[in-house]
């Protein structure tokens, strides 16, 4: 009895570890990594008759059973292997022209052998997959994971086999009014497996998760902690940083859990000295090696200070649109491109609109010295009043802060952009803000809030969000959406609050090689002449600490129909998406040059 007692609660807790959806670290070196990159056998199902039957029940034998007629009488209607392919990691919709404004289901499968030892684990690793992912392995369903632009993992110790893996993932793009974002945005919604997709061994206890940074409100004191999952939760955890000759040893307690915390005499990490450590956390069964850096970031009145010292946030905003070939950018080079013509304009900062983008372009900009404002798509008109909305928004937030925490680079946090005033709305904002802060003290909390006109020539920041926000960011279009540029002139800005404002957007659409005078619209004369006005206009506001014009590269945006000129393009970029630079690239590169030459 007691015997079969056991393998019940085996089988019990292997089917949920099975299903389990944990946060697995996984870009750090020391992990045995497969990718499982490159075609994948995909069928577009634009009636999810792969998954719901005629009556529109889930449908037990699915496409993800990947079944093969067993005789010659047998009706099968699907077959993925005589089915087209689509490279991953990509959007679907820059692969076909049947794609390419398909907002829907595709089911993607792909083949694999594992031969996994005993004693070691295996997990399945998805960079992100947009919008709804639901994942099998072998047939069996290992879980549903919701949300376009962070990472998720399921664990297959139990499942995989040696020879003849099949994983299937249904992704579904579909734009639904509760999600987030919801159905209104400015940018494509480019479906599929957009990141890349691993295998991941680990040994049976393992390193799961681990905070190494700067304790805040100091420069010479590392804390943080460090997580363990197996069963052997009790072991002794080494924290070495050779190079600043640190070597320290901790206990987990009975969850795998320690904090952390010691001195440190470090080199910090700033946009001129971008230093990354070679850090390694050594428990007895598991080791992992990663790079970070250590800076400080707060802010003092209206001041933002990066290690102790104030510092202007010379910055630009970025889509993660893949420069000159379009679609999701994923890759190492993308990041370099982006960054680089980031770099190019003067920029020390960057703002990653408007969700999360992938972990190459933060570690790329860790290397680089290019410090990061990151954010979740909590933009525009979300349901506030649905529990679902916030718990959905609350998870990528999470994700977005699991993944990037130990990064340098990110100093601040943007739990909204432009969400229009309601009590329901300030109190779903409060709610992420407190849980950004609960699950990192480190960094600066900031959203692009509301602001109004008090009369023709005041606008004034007093958005009640401010008060629980650390920087204050304002989106203006004066010039564009909001009269002629010369407007700006006469403009004066005024704050509630004693906090730092970064102008986290401005700007104008210019279609590279159109010409004209500084009034026609559409022009690189008309986006030259904005950005002049504009950047009068910002150097008189006392409190201004930082600025991220709208935006580095024209992007894709189904709401920017306009033959000849957009063509489905949002032409606001101070770069076109062939990679020409338009005329206020130059004007904006001046502004940024004067300001690095005066501090
Ligand atoms: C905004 C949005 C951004 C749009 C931009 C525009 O205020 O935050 O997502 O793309 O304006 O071009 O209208």
């Amino acid at each position: 009895m007691k015997k079969l007692l056991l393998i019940v609660s085996l089988c019990v807790f292997v089917s949920s570890v099975a299903a389990q959806q944990i946060d697995l670290i996984q870009n750090v070196d020391g992990r045995k990594t497969i990718s499982l990159d490159g075609q994948w056998q995909t069928i577009i199902d634009p009636y999810e008759s792969g998954f719901y039957d005629y009556r529109y029940q889930p449908n037990a034998n699915g496409y993800f059973k990947n079944a093969k007629p067993r005789d010659k009488s047998d009706l099968i209607e699907y077959d993925f292997d005589k089915s087209a392919t689509l490279k991953v990691p990509g959007d679907w919709n820059t692969q076909s022209d049947q794609l390419f404004f398909y907002e829907g289901t595709v089911w993607y499968k792909k083949s694999f052998d594992y031969e996994l030892r005993s004693g070691r684990r295996l997990f399945v690793h998805f960079g992100a997959a947009n919008y709804v992912a639901d994942v099998y392995l072998n047939g069996e369903k290992l879980g549903q994971h919701e949300g376009g632009f962070t990472p998720f993992n399921f664990e297959i110790t139990r499942l995989v086999r040696e020879r003849g893996n099949f994983l299937v993932v249904k992704v579904d793009n579909k734009r639904r009014r509760d999600a987030v974002p919801t159905l209104m945005t400015d940018w494509w919604n480019y479906g599929g497996l957009t990141r890349p997709v691993s295998l991941v061994e680990t040994s049976n206890t393992f390193i799961h998760d681990y905070s190494i940074q700067l304790q805040k409100g100091t420069r010479d004191r590392i804390s943080g902690w460090v997580r363990l999952n197996g069963a052997q939760l009790r072991q002794r955890v080494m924290i070495r940083v050779p190079e600043a000759r640190i070597s320290r040893s901790f206990t987990t307690d009975a969850n795998g859990f320690a904090a952390i915390d010691f001195n440190a005499d470090l080199d910090l990490w700033s946009p001129e000295n971008p230093k990354l450590y070679d850090v390694r956390v050594e428990a007895e069964t598991d080791q992992v090696r990663d790079q970070i850096g250590f800076r400080s970031i707060e802010t003092r009145g209206t001041e933002i200070l990066l290690n102790g010292r104030p510092i202007f946030l010379r910055g630009i905003c970025m889509h993660e649109e893949a420069p000159l070939r379009g679609g999701r950018a994923y890759s190492r080079e993308d990041a370099v491109t982006l960054l680089g013509w980031a770099k190019e304009l003067g920029a020390n900062f960057v703002r990653l609109a408007h969700y999360p983008h992938n972990e190459v372009m933060i570690r790329e900009a860790d290397r680089m010295g290019m410090l990061l404002w990151s954010e979740i798509p909590v933009y525009w008109t979300i349901q506030w009043e649905n529990p679902a909305t916030l718990e959905n928004a609350r998870k990528q937030l999470s994700e977005m802060i699991v993944r990037d925490k130990n990064r340098a680079a990110v100093v601040i946090w943007s739990v909204a952009n432009e969400t229009p005033l309601s009590d329901a709305r300030l109190s779903f904002l409060k709610n992420l803000v407190a849980h950004a802060r609960s699950l990192d003290s480190t960094r600066l909390i900031s959203a692009a809030m509301e602001r109004h006109y008090v009369n023709s020539t005041t606008q004034m920041i007093d958005d009640p969000l401010g008060e629980i926000l650390d920087v204050l960011g304002c989106n203006e279009y004066v010039g564009w959406y909001d009269g002629l540029p010369r407007k700006a002139d006469r403009l004066e800005w005024k704050s509630k609050y004693d906090k730092p404002l970064i102008m986290s957007e401005f700007g104008a659409d210019a279609l590279y090689g159109h010409h004209g005078d500084a009034l026609t619209r559409w022009t690189e004369e008309y986006q030259e002449d904005l950005y002049r006005h504009q950047i009068s206009m910002l150097r008189k506001i006392p409190f201004l600490r930082g600025t991220s014009p709208w935006i580095l590269m024209d992007f894709r945006s189904p709401r920017r129909p306009l033959p000849g000129i957009q063509d489905y393009w949002n032409r606001k970029g101070l770069i076109s998406n062939r990679g020409e630079k338009k005329k206020a690239f130059y004007v904006m590169q001046q502004w940024y040059r004067e300001l690095r030459e005066r501090k």
